[in-house]
């Protein structure tokens, strides 16, 4: 057909969105339907995510889609690690937890006592995150003796939306590299690694790689959204996978910064990088559309920011940095990597003054004073993780491609410019959604395979912010390699 139809259902973890997707000539327009907010649900000390809660908020949104004519296809994608468990009668097991959930604490390290990290890294090359899939199924098991044993099948969040749109229980690539239990050489779950954990390998189903058909809606989900013959295909379902799918990036020398809850700030490559020096880093090889890796590193992002809007009651994000920005430059500096800024609360401008303070710095006052210092602590650490990226690969980066929510934050665009030295291209804001869209728009031969980022280059307006030259006091203020610390 000339004109083809996608439903896109994007979640992050402050929010979630379904758009409609169309591909006409080459060419790509995207309409949001729906947005809605997400986030964690504090519940007797743990903290879990509001599954089913989102799951209306999709019926709505595939409701609405069904409004506008047939659609051809229908995927999902989302933050990456978190999963449910299902018994035998595909019924889930208790709630999904958040990955910031404490139940995780000190289960790493005590399971790298099993397996050494070394042998762990050359398995998976994932990096070392507390809130792995891996450990928190231990601490799972911990928390819940025999739960693991009692389930019959484990989903990733968009796999369980995938089930339940096609009755198909399947993980897709993308987001089974998150979980640490996957092998990317052999593209199959880590068998040493399930065994050194005690994960039971029945509860994984079958991997399947991003565009894979799932066969079309259940007469459910036609029932309850009028949606007839729309085939499920599973996109890049991990969101950064979808958003680097996206950049609007051509030739060499570029890196991207997916930027949202997290900063995720890295480099694609043909192969994995599972190299000392990689591990050195505590740099990560995801798996990336077209057999690609997404060799990058999770910096803490906006998410510190998000947690002092919420204790400020909630201004305007474009009011919080326009306000930001007329602070004063120079100030205090964080570690936004410190374990202290991960955990969800009302008093992270606390957390952030307190810091500045034990690091005997001067401590910022007001949510100007500490946005600016979060902006800029984003900044330097971008810079240096860029660095580390052009040590391994022995590539020069000379241009960062800022995508996602984070984009739309000017002054953040010109800081990375500035400090790292490099030209900073802006935009897509929604590059998750259409590296979704354009995914599914492939599986469906609606687009020549491989030419998603020549699509989004003439469907997309850019913005470029040019390198400023800055004082030299700017760069060194934390530690002495902080890239390399894990
Ligand atoms: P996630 O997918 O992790 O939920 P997004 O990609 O949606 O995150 O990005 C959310 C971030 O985008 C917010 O934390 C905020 O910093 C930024 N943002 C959202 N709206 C605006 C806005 N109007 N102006 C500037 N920044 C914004
Ligand atoms: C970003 C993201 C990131 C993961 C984190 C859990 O939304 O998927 O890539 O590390 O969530």
């Amino acid at each position: 057909a000339d004109v083809s139809r996608h439903v896109a259902i994007d979640l992050g973890a402050s929010s979630g969105r379904v758009a409609l997707g169309t591909v006409q000539a080459g060419k790509l327009t995207v309409e949001v339907l729906h947005r809605f907010p997400n986030g964690g649900v504090p519940v007797q000390g743990g903290l879990y995510w509001d599954v089913l809660g989102l799951w209306r908020e999709v019926l709505h949104g595939l409701r609405l889609a069904a409004g506008h004519g047939p659609i051809d296809s229908v995927g999902v994608d989302s933050w990456a690690v978190d999963y449910a468990l299902l018994d035998e009668h595909d019924q889930l097991i208790g709630g999904v937890h958040h990955y910031r959930d404490t139940r995780t604490d000190g289960v790493m390290e005590d399971l790298l006592t099993r397996m050494p990290r070394e042998a762990v890294y050359d398995a998976t090359g994932i990096q070392f995150l507390p809130f792995n899939t891996a450990y928190q199924l231990v601490a799972h098991e911990r928390q819940a003796p025999g739960v693991l044993g009692r389930a019959a099948h484990l989903l990733m969040v968009p796999d369980l939306l995938h089930f339940w749109l096609s009755g198909r229980q399947v993980t897709e690539q993308t987001n089974a590299s998150t979980t640490q239990l996957y092998d990317p050489r052999t593209g199959q779950w880590a068998g040493p690694v399930l065994d050194a954990f005690q994960v039971p390998a029945g509860l994984l189903p079958d991997i399947v790689p991003p565009g894979t058909d799932l066969g079309e809606v259940t007469s459910a989900i036609t029932h309850e959204t009028g949606l007839a013959g729309t085939r499920v295909v599973a996109p890049a379902t991990h969101d950064t996978a979808s958003a680097v799918a996206a950049v609007p990036a051509r030739g060499e020398g570029w890196a991207y910064l997916s930027s949202g809850t997290w900063s995720l700030v890295g480099v694609e490559t043909s192969h994995p990088v599972i190299t000392p020096e990689a591990l050195r880093h505590n740099l990560t090889n995801e798996a990336g559309v077209g057999s690609t890796t997404r060799l990058l590193k999770n910096i803490m992002g906006l998410w510190i920011i998000q947690e002092c809007r919420r204790a400020w009651g909630n201004p305007e994000f474009a009011q919080l940095y326009a306000n930001a920005e007329l602070a004063p430059s120079g100030g205090p500096l964080i570690d936004p990597d410190d374990a202290r800024f991960l955990p969800p609360g009302l008093d992270m401008p606390q957390r952030v003054q307190a810091y500045c303070e034990e690091t005997g710095q001067a401590t910022p006052q007001s949510p100007a004073e500490i946005t600016r210092c979060i902006l800029e602590s984003l900044a330097v650490r971008t810079s240096e993780v860029l660095s580390a990226l052009e040590n391994v690969t022995r590539q020069t980066i000379s241009t960062v491609h800022i995508v996602g929510g984070g984009s739309q934050v000017r002054f953040l665009n010109q800081l990375i410019a500035d400090l790292s030295g490099r030209v900073v291209v802006a935009g897509p804001v929604e590059a998750t959604l259409i590296g979704n869209l354009l995914v599914q728009a492939e599986a469906c031969g609606q687009i020549p395979e491989g030419s998603l980022r020549d699509i989004v280059l003439t469907s997309e307006a850019l913005d470029t912010f040019e390198p400023r030259s800055v004082p030299a006091t700017r760069k060194p203020l934390i530690g002495q390699d902080q890239a390399a610390r894990s």
